[in-house]
């Protein structure tokens, strides 16, 4: 398997993280999918990464479809329930999680993306999508409360998800003090730092 992306996208980190809890191998190819002579439109028409190459077959995005195909490679370490209503509950987790990516890279597209002049750029829309990126981890927080882990009793795609997010959060918006707002989000992530998988991974 091969998987197209870059080291910084929280996206991709967490397809990475799952690639390693499962302990799936795989090669890593980096790509700038924002450099002009990027090739991943020939892999994913939408030109985003991660993008998974599997042996001679199509390529498969985004990163929710990837980690549910994963999660069905291996018995080791079941990331996501069978169970109906424990598995909505995970995918929501991750939307939620995926939501706050998203919102983040609005406002930073907004803020920062070279082909958009200064004129160009909306105060209103970047406040808008923060306005998410910090209720989603208040919902977050609420979520977790003081379990050990956002959904079930161990570790499942829910907390992976979180995990990419915040830590992505921390990458790119420094001035974002989740950590102190929310301590019990902090406790997770620590917690998650102390495996391989998000160790070696952290952008
Ligand atoms: C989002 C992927 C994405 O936006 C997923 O895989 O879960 N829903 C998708 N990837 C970004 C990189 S990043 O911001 O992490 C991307 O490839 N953007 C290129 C573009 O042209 O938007």
């Amino acid at each position: 398997m091969k998987l197209i992306g870059s080291a910084a996208s929280p996206y991709v980190r967490k397809v990475r993280v799952v690639m390693a809890e499962k302990r799936l191998d795989y090669q890593f190819v980096i790509e700038d999918v924002w450099s002009a002579d990027t090739t991943i439109s020939s892999a994913n028409p939408l030109g985003k990464v991660p993008c998974l190459i599997m042996d001679g077959s199509e390529a498969m995005f985004d990163s929710r479809v990837i980690v549910e195909y994963l999660d069905t490679l291996s018995p080791v370490g079941k990331l996501i329930p069978q169970q109906s209503r424990e598995r909505a509950e995970v995918k929501t987790w991750e939307a939620l999680a995926d939501g706050v990516m998203d919102a983040g890279v609005l406002w930073r597209l907004e803020a920062t993306w070279a082909k958009r002049g200064d004129g160009e750029r909306s105060q209103a829309w970047m406040d808008r999508q923060r306005g998410k990126v910090l209720a989603g981890i208040a919902a977050m927080a609420k979520g977790l409360g003081d379990k050990p882990f956002c959904s079930g009793i161990h570790l499942s795609l829910s907390d992976i998800a979180v995990g990419c997010a915040v830590g992505w959060i921390s990458h790119r918006f420094p001035e974002i003090d989740w950590r102190a707002d929310h301590t019990n989000l902090a406790r997770l992530y620590d917690k998650l730092m102390l495996r391989p998988s998000f160790a070696d991974t952290a952008p």
